[in-house]
């Protein structure tokens, strides 16, 4: 297929765009662990598209469910108006989420269901007459999409400076990322708990009285993979019950298999009391996201005069589309019992990861579940530039794999096989041989 003739009107999202339209690459169709490139090659997906393509791409069962879809009930409005398949897809979410994670808010993207849980969480603490809790905890390095509650809360700073003031009532944990502590440990550090003991200092600083949740990324993916510390998450969730604080988990990329479980909840044993998904709900294949509330935060809305109980909700919450995509995603996931799988391949994965410990720059590996960060010293007053060449490169050696900043991420289709893996690995290797420079 060749390139369309003019690239020029596309203003494409977090991308350098001269540099791209100056040397386009273009994938133009996807089947199973491959993607085809406009120039005919094949391209291993070493990141599920951009962690959402968790079943691999165009599984016949979606795609039959997508195309029914299409010519049963196209839209439907989502206000005082309400479709089947909304209401089957909630039910078999809050069937595999966690204790009671049983009340599902339906958004389009994670950047929105971010928007939702904090603005659910502030509406919560209001509706209890506890309405001096409006402050939002984010934490350092955390990405929670583009939404002005997202950027807030976030801690990427080229997402935040361009944008001005931000929401107002917002303070930030520190992120626990420490290369002098933790390089290249497999799994969770044994050491970092104590960066949670910094939760203490903001109570103590703010007052537990004007802090309505903490929001983390219970895995930091964007920033480059950053794995909690053994017992991290415990004691977030211990000095927020102790001060009445909402712990809200970001589990747009964690969700659904990435970790070996259905989420990160379910795999590090900590229940959040708001959880946010997308990405992998259906399986990529039409937008969605959710947030996923305990079952007594939805009670105190369902209390009081019978009327809207909550003023927040998009045209496309719940597409028809999305939930028979979501629904066909969650069957697929069940039938291969793919979370499953990825927990059986996650020693597997982690051991082929470190084979890149010693190639040229390599700093730090880390891994778990399937996904893995290789971080590179980045080259002296050009930072980026050593992670940008290596997905170039890895592009023109017939891999797809994510880059932030001078950090690799890898966070396969949880179909791969070991042969893939060693494919996906071995090419990364290559790569960082040539490019040592
Ligand atoms: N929260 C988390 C934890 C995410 O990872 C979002 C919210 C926003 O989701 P939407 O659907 O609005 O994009 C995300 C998205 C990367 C990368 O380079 C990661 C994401 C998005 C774009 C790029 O790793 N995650
Ligand atoms: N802007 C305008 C002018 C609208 O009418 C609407 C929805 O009706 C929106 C924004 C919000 O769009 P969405 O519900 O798709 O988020």
């Amino acid at each position: 297929m060749s390139l369309p003739n003019d690239l020029a009107a596309y203003w494409m999202p977090f991308t350098a765009n001269r540099q791209f339209k100056a040397k386009p690459r273009l994938l133009v169709a996807a089947e199973g662990m491959h993607y085809t490139t406009h120039d005919g090659r094949r391209l291993i997906d070493g990141c599920a598209g951009l962690w959402c393509v968790n079943a691999g791409h165009a599984r016949p069962e979606i795609v039959a469910a997508i195309r029914a879809q299409a010519g049963e009930l196209d839209y439907a409005p989502p206000f005082q108006m309400g479709h089947p398949k909304a209401f089957e897809l909630a039910s078999r979410l809050a069937e595999i989420m966690p204790a009671d994670l049983d009340h599902v808010f339906f958004t389009n993207s994670g950047s929105e269901a971010v928007d939702t849980a904090l603005k659910i969480a502030l509406a919560y603490h209001a509706r209890r007459g506890d309405g001096g809790r409006r402050r939002l905890i984010g934490r350092a390095r955390g990405y929670h999409g583009v939404g002005f509650g997202g950027i807030s809360v976030g801690g990427i700073s080229p997402n935040r400076k361009a944008f001005g003031g931000m929401l107002g009532e917002v303070d930030h944990l520190p992120h626990t990322h420490d290369l002098a502590h933790n390089a290249f440990t497999r799994g969770q550090p044994a050491w970092g708990a104590h960066f949670a003991d910094a939760l203490e200092d903001l109570v103590a600083l703010h007052g537990a009285e004007t802090i309505a949740a903490v929001i983390v990324e219970p895995m930091a993916g964007s920033t480059g993979v950053l794995v909690p510390p053994q017992g991290y998450l415990q004691k977030l969730r211990a000095i927020c019950d102790k001060y009445g604080i909402l712990l809200i988990f970001d589990e747009v990329i964690t969700g659904f298999g990435r970790l070996g479980a259905a989420s990160a909840a379910e795999r590090f044993g900590v229940v959040p009391d708001i959880m946010t998904v997308a990405k992998g709900i259906t399986n990529a294949a039409v937008p969605m996201g959710a947030a996923i509330v305990r079952k007594p935060i939805f009670e105190t809305f369902m209390q009081g005069p019978d009327g809207i109980e909550l003023f927040h909700g998009y045209t496309y919450s719940a597409h028809p589309l999305a939930c028979a995509a979501g629904l066909a995603a969650l069957d697929v996931y069940r039938t291969d019992a793919l979370f499953a799988r990825a927990r059986a391949l996650e020693d597997y994965w982690i051991e082929s990861a470190f084979r890149l410990k010693g190639l040229p720059n390599v700093i730090d590996v880390r891994a778990i579940g399937l996904v893995a960060g290789i971080e590179l010293s980045p080259r002296p007053g050009a930072p980026g530039a050593r992670g940008y060449d290596a997905l170039v490169q890895c592009y023109e050696t017939g891999a797809l794999v994510r880059v932030t900043g001078d950090i690799i991420a890898l966070s396969p289709p949880l179909i791969i096989s070991k042969q893939q893996i060693d494919q996906l690995v071995g090419t990364i290797a290559d790569v960082l041989r040539q490019t040592s420079a």
